[in-house]
């Protein structure tokens, strides 16, 4: 079983980890996770791993930036093999909304991924690709004054 997770946000849900996997319900011998420019917080944990059998697990993890997940990965029984581990701390900065803010540790600091829009349906990468569902744009608002001609 393969699963791609490619720009996800997950923020403020009432769980305590983003992601659990169980070799057990795998079609064949293996499953293959490859998470790539995520953006979690808060979580207790971020991944746990179990397994029943003999079944193994490849995690691929590439820009995760993770914000108040004290544990990343949980393997209460088996040692899944991590590959290609980049993992970044820091404040996303979310607004309400949970779209990033200047000054977030998500813009500029991903990788280049198979996304080719935001979830607003802005084209993506701008610049550097960000971590996280959206892309970052600076918006500058240019005050307008229209006059009578004289
Ligand atoms: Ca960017």
């Amino acid at each position: 079983m393969q699963l791609e997770l490619v720009c996800v946000t997950a923020a403020d849900n009432d769980v305590p980890s983003f992601l659990y996997c169980m070799t057990h319900h795998c079609e064949g011998d293996c499953i293959t996770v490859t998470d790539t420019n995520t953006l979690l917080m808060p979580f207790t944990n971020a991944s746990p791993f179990d397994q029943v059998g003999s079944r193994e697990a490849l995690v691929r993890l590439t820009h995760l930036l993770a914000n108040k997940v004290p544990t990343l990965h949980v393997t209460p029984k088996f040692t899944p093999t991590f590959s290609g581990t980049e993992t970044l701390t820091g404040d996303p900065r979310l607004d309400a909304g949970y779209r990033l803010r200047a000054g977030s540790a998500a813009i500029d600091t991903g990788t280049p991924s198979a996304a080719t829009d935001d979830i607003d349906g802005q084209h993506r990468p701008v610049g550097l690709p960000d971590i996280g569902a959206e892309e970052w744009q600076l918006t500058v608002f240019v005050p307008l004054v229209l006059r009578d001609p004289p």
